[in-house]
């Protein structure tokens, strides 16, 4: 198998940096438009083969080093009994919003192998297709994260009723995140045990918080799940899974990311890679950075910034080359061809 990937997430030697694009599954390919064109969003999510279908799709035409699971962070949110659709050009949609007692006292903590098991049938079917050709990642959103779309109904510009339930109501925000955490352990533990090799936490909207906001209000539940995956990966013998903690808005943060316990981080474009290593405590390994939007440029310029980045991210434990947030459906997917083909040509030792 091409373990790169798997290896740089543990900090050992590599013969090449791995690269992988978050939201590499998506509507810049036409391979996925074609599919995408026959069902809805969450109707792929579903049908085990459509979905495994468009995960393979970037493995093949970009030659990444690992495959991410085509799922998205609310499924767990229906699983836990809300309302979830995917409206066309308005993103997704919620109901009921979590702003009282009642209806978050109504939310379950499911077991993902009942509510969401065409999730685990995709990951087990994912790992025959694979045949060892690259790892499978899976993930989840992060607690808070997860809950902004659950209290806001959909996506927020300034997350106000998010920081109003925090503020106003914090034992209310607390029994919530009490389940979702719940639910995101259970739910990750089925990803791995289904067999997800790694699992990346999205923690996209960490970083509208204060530094200590964000730990007392986001980060402290995401410590507790990945403390219980560890002790959970332990007590059952099983291999080690690495697993990664992304958050947007990376730079202010550093201090409080760093004792996760996350094997590696993935750091957005707004600081230097290396900077990022350094606030994180140095001897760590690092996922990113480049800006998604640069993949507009020409090539060449694109090969000085991949040239930028790796030379950076050489003084950091380990480097897995990503950019620092989802490719956008606007971008042309050579220019993404391009970018991989120069991470593994310049990297190469
Ligand atoms: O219309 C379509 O085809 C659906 C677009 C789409 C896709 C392709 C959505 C709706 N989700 C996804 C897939 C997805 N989402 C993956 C697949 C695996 C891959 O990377 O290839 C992953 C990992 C996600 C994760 C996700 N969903 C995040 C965290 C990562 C990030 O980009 O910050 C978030 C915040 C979501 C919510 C979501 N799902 C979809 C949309 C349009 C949104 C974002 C809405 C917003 O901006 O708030």
């Amino acid at each position: 198998m091409n373990d790169t990937f798997l290896k740089a997430c543990r900090g050992e030697e590599v013969p090449f940096t791995p690269v992988w694009i978050m939201r590499q599954a998506g509507r810049y390919l036409p391979e996925y438009r074609e599919v995408r064109g026959k069902a809805d969003f969450l109707t792929m999510c579903k049908t085990p083969e459509l979905a495994a279908k468009v995960t393979l799709q970037p493995v093949d035409i970009l030659n990444v080093d690992a495959a991410i699971l085509f799922s998205d962070i609310l499924i767990p949110c229906e699983a836990m009994g809300q309302g979830l659709e995917f409206q066309e050009n308005r993103g997704p949609i919620l109901d009921p919003v979590m702003r009282d007692k009642d209806t978050i006292d109504n939310l379950s903590v499911p077991d993902p192998e009942d509510k969401t098991k065409f999730v685990m049938d995709t990951i087990r079917l994912l790992r025959r297709e694979l045949a060892e050709r690259v790892p499978l990642i899976g993930f989840s959103g992060a607690p808070f994260t997860t809950a902004t779309y659950m209290i806001e109904g959909g996506t927020s510009r300034n997350f106000m009723n998010t920081k109003r339930l925090i503020y106003e109501t914090p034992m209310l925000y607390k029994s919530l995140m009490d389940k979702i955490t719940a639910t995101i352990t259970e739910y990750l533990k089925a990803q791995i045990s289904a067999g997800a090799q790694a699992v990346q936490i999205f923690d996209t909207w960490g970083g509208i918080f204060s530094p200590g906001d964000f730990r007392e209000f986001a980060l402290a539940y995401v410590i507790k799940i990945i403390d219980a995956l560890k002790k959970w990966i332990k007590t059952e013998n099983r291999e080690h899974v690495p697993i990664i903690y992304f958050v947007g808005q990376t730079a202010g943060l550093l201090k409080e990311i760093r004792t996760s316990g996350a094997d590696a981080f993935g750091v957005d474009w707004r600081i230097n890679i290396d900077d990022a290593a350094r606030g994180l405590g140095g001897d760590v390994v690092v996922q990113g950075n480049l800006d998604p939007l640069s993949m507009f440029l020409p090539h060449d310029k694109i090969e000085e910034r991949v040239k930028d980045i790796l030379g950076r991210a050489s003084s950091a434990r380990g480097h897995i080359f990503n950019l620092g947030h989802g490719v956008v459906p606007e971008t042309p997917p050579e220019n993404v061809i391009a970018l991989v083909e120069m991470v593994h040509r310049l990297s190469g030792k």
